[in-house]
């Protein structure tokens, strides 16, 4: 890590929650409750191998590992069980409210042993849509489950995956981990390579106010300000011939423009600036 890295996520210890939210969506069938029951330890939530919906509405349970309590929320997919609209609208609202508004994961369940068809993108696309906030791509990670039917490492299989699915990954930040009802698998790896994930998605907003880059380019724009207001008293001044202030303000226009150059000129040494949020 360079010396000059500014203050990230990564970088300042930010206190760690006493509990974490984790909501598991996707299309039915694809191991939802499932992935909540490893993740839990035990078999809370029904499973079901039938064409119609086994989970037909929200339900959570909780757990603790390592001190920390663990809320799971089993959703079902909106797709598949009788809902309109607004139907839909609610009952993802109803998600975000047992997850105290705020989620530290939202689990993409997507089967990795079956192609990933336009259909269940759709059904991505419509709960992202209800969801209805930036925080859902922030939080999102993807789960490709039935990773013991799975026998090409995933890397491999991920670069020849459609573009619809190549979309989601994008909008989950790239974050994604394998689940399968094996012993490969482990739970206390799965949980910890989702803790992983959700304390590097935990945004400590409160920090912004501190972020050395947003107050370089506050100093920036208040420079140009400052020396356009400048040049054009300059300018008025030598118009009715007052000498005396023009030059004066000649000398802060001056002073104006080397703190500029400056600013900028630290900055290209540095690179352009880093996405921290
Ligand atoms: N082999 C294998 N089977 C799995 C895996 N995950 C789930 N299954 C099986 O797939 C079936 C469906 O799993 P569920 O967990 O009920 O799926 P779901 O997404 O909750 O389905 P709905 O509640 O209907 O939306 C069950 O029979 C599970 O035992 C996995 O990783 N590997
Ligand atoms: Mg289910």
């Amino acid at each position: 890590m360079p010396r000059e890295t500014y203050f990230t996520m990564e970088t300042l210890d930010t206190p760690e929650p006493d509990e974490y939210r984790v909501v598991v969506i996707g299309k039915t069938g694809n191991g939802k409750s499932s992935l909540c029951n490893a993740i839990l330890g035990r078999d809370e939530f029904e499973t079901g191998r039938s064409m119609a919906s086994t989970t037909v509405r929200v339900q959570h349970a909780t757990t603790e590992k390592n001190g920390k309590v663990v809320k799971i929320l089993d959703t079902p997919d909106i797709t598949n069980i009788e809902m309109n609209s607004q139907e839909k609208e609610e009952e993802i609202s109803k998600w975000k409210e047992l997850a105290s508004s705020s989620p530290d994961a939202i689990l993409l369940a997507v089967r990795c042993d079956v192609r990933y068809t336009a259909e269940e993108y759709d059904i991505y696309r419509q709960i992202k849509f209800y969801w209805g906030d930036e925080e859902f791509c922030k939080r999102l990670v993807v789960v490709f489950t039935f990773g013991d039917r799975q026998d090409r490492p995933l890397d491999e299989e991920l670069k020849t995956v459609c573009p619809e699915l190549k979309s989601v990954l994008k909008d989950a930040g790239n974050r994604y981990v394998v689940f399968g009802q094996n012993d490969r698998y482990n739970k206390a790896g799965l949980w910890n390579s989702l803790l992983g994930y959700i304390k590097g998605m935990a945004k400590p907003s409160h920090l912004l106010a501190y972020d050395p880059l947003l107050w370089k380019r506050s100093l920036e724009v208040t420079l140009v300000i400052h020396l356009i207001l400048v040049v054009l008293s300059c300018v008025i001044f030598i118009a009715v011939s007052m000498t005396d202030p023009a030059i004066a303000l000649g000398v802060f226009g001056c002073v104006d423009a080397f703190a500029l150059a400056g600013c900028r000129y630290s900055k290209s040494k540095r690179g352009t600036y880093r996405k921290m949020f």
